[in-house]
């Protein structure tokens, strides 16, 4: 079965106007998506989003930062998809992150980084659950599919 993964366009992404450019790379990647959702998250959901990292000495911050102004939260859909958006996001600050990733290509901070991704089924699972009723989640089939997913044999 396909898998589910929640990204998150982030507030600088939002602000510099790329949230179209990160869309497209993953609509061209045939990526299916499935849920979506432009909203402000409240300081305690991002705390939620956030949990696993409570403690650490960034957690205020970008707890702070995720909260501050708009995000577009999404649901995309492929077999191996939480591996294929990580991947693309690349490493977590664009200072790091390789030329071709989404990281990589749109910054250079060591604080603010573009997009979230989750980081196995079990995260995703839960932050899906965090921003998305069940009846959110579409169920639909694309109608290049069989184009998109063909295998040979
Ligand atoms: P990831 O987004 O690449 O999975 P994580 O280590 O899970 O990175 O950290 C979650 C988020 O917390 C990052 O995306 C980033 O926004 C923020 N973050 C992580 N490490 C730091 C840091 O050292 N300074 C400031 N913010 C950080
Ligand atoms: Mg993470």
């Amino acid at each position: 079965m396909a898998e589910h993964t929640l990204v998150i366009i982030k507030p600088d992404a939002i602000q510099r106007h790329l949230a179209g450019e990160v869309i497209a790379r993953f609509e061209t990647k045939g990526l299916k998506l499935v849920g979506a959702k432009f909203m402000q998250a409240s300081e305690d959901l991002c705390r939620q989003l956030y949990d696993v990292h409570q403690g650490k000495p960034f957690f205020e911050g970008v707890v702070k930062f995720l909260s501050s102004a708009p995000v577009l939260v999404m649901v995309w859909e492929a077999e191996g998809v939480i591996e294929i958006v990580r991947r693309m996001m690349g490493a977590t600050f664009g200072c790091d992150a390789e030329p071709g990733t989404i990281r990589g290509d749109f910054g250079c901070s060591r604080g603010y980084n573009l997009v979230h991704g989750s980081d196995s089924s079990e995260s995703a699972e839960r932050e899906i659950k965090l921003f998305f009723q069940p009846v959110e989640i579409v169920d639909y089939k694309l109608i290049d599919a069989d184009w998109l997913y063909g295998k040979n044999d």
